[in-house]
């Protein structure tokens, strides 16, 4: 029996032609599909929305993984230790290869990464409201690592399942990675804060600063959230922004007790009867301000990352040359191809 897959890539120029209730084959092939959860491919039909949707949800997701490499990246040169400096720059580094994936994701939706990097750059796609603050300490390399990788693998472990395949293909790896990064989180402050009283004092400074902005990362509350219901039907994502938030809550409190560590809200205990943590309000007038641009970091990250993108420019023009070159395309004779 031919799946609903191959029925709407064997499409005919009839199968854009509506029926009387105004659907069209191919919109029917590509419900039955996401339906019958099977991926859909690039090469694929799919509504416009659909597509573009996908290009915004991975478009900032690559962008947040590359501006995401600043806050940690300016705690490179002051690592305590050649140990700590090492996986610290295996992990920037990885955030890089994170972004690369995710462009590539982007790309086979038919857009251009320029194209993107332009739109990040002159503010008309946005990134990760996360990292927007600032890494005063050491302490803050642990608590992103465990707070902002935690709950962005709490976020991200769903989309292995997303009804695009290469997105979803590509979060496989990241989510690998990610669990990597958020143990390398845990064990730094497990190891300040076990430390001396003040590294202990350092370590729970940076998990007070970091904690609320973490549940801020899963996005809106559900009724504020313009395109959770869609992305769902889509099976885009496949859980609301406030399951996630519970999911991590109730992941993180256990956690934060191992460590030593308080987690700072007040409100924070668990509820019998709903079998979860409750926990206190979210300020989502910060939310809000740090995503029109007013956070304590924002005009910083975004110089810094325009200031990289002119910097390497020279880069991108010596690879497109060398590759010319062995293709013996615009500017080379490929008469040096080994
Ligand atoms: N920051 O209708 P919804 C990482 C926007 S990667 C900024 O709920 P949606 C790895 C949203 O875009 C972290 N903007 O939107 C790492 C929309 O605005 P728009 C990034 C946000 O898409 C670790 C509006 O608010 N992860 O951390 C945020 O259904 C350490 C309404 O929101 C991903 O991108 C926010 N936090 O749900 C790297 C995961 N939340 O576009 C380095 C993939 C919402 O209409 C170091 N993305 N907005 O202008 C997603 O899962 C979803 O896009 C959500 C938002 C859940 C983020």
């Amino acid at each position: 029996m031919a799946t609903a897959a191959a029925q709407r890539t064997a499409g005919t120029e009839a199968d854009g032609t509506p029926d009387t209730a105004g659907t069209t084959a191919h919109q029917r092939a590509f419900d039955a599909a996401v339906a019958a959860e099977e991926r859909i491919e690039p090469r694929d039909w799919m509504p416009d929305a659909y597509r573009a949707t996908l290009v915004r949800q991975i478009a900032q997701h690559a962008h947040s993984e590359i501006i995401g490499m600043q806050p940690e990246a300016n705690w490179i040169t002051r690592a305590p230790s050649l140990r700590r400096k090492a996986i610290l720059m295996a992990k920037v580094q990885d955030e890089a290869g994170h972004g690369l994936y995710l462009y590539s994701a982007a790309e086979t939706l038919g857009t251009s990464r320029d194209e993107l990097l332009d739109k990040l750059h002159s503010g008309r796609q946005k990134y990760s409201s996360i990292f927007n603050y600032p890494t005063l300490t050491w302490a803050d390399v642990g608590a992103i690592g465990w707070l902002v990788d935690g709950a962005a693998i709490t976020n991200q472990v769903p989309l292995c399942r997303c009804s695009y395949g290469p997105y979803a293909r590509a979060m496989v790896r990241i989510c690998k990675e990610e669990s990597f990064h958020q143990r390398q989180g845990y064990e730094l402050l497990l190891a300040l804060g076990k430390g001396t009283p003040e590294q202990h004092a350092m370590a729970q400074d940076a998990v007070n600063r970091w904690w609320w902005p973490s549940l801020m990362m899963f996005g809106p509350p559900d009724d504020e959230s313009q395109h959770s219901a869609q992305s769902m039907e889509w099976k885009i994502k496949r859980h609301s922004n406030d399951e996630l938030r519970q999911r991590f809550v109730d992941i993180c409190v256990p956690q934060a007790e191992s460590l030593g560590l308080t987690l700072p809200d007040p409100e924070l205990r668990w509820n019998e009867e709903r079998g979860h943590y409750d926990f206190g309000p979210i300020d989502w007038t910060e939310f809000w301000e740090v995503l029109k641009g007013n956070g304590p970091c924002n005009e910083q990250r975004i110089t810094q990352r325009r200031r990289a993108h002119d910097e390497g420019a020279w880069v991108r023009e010596a690879a497109a040359a060398h590759a010319a070159k062995h293709t013996g395309g615009a500017g080379g004779t490929g008469a040096t191809r080994a």
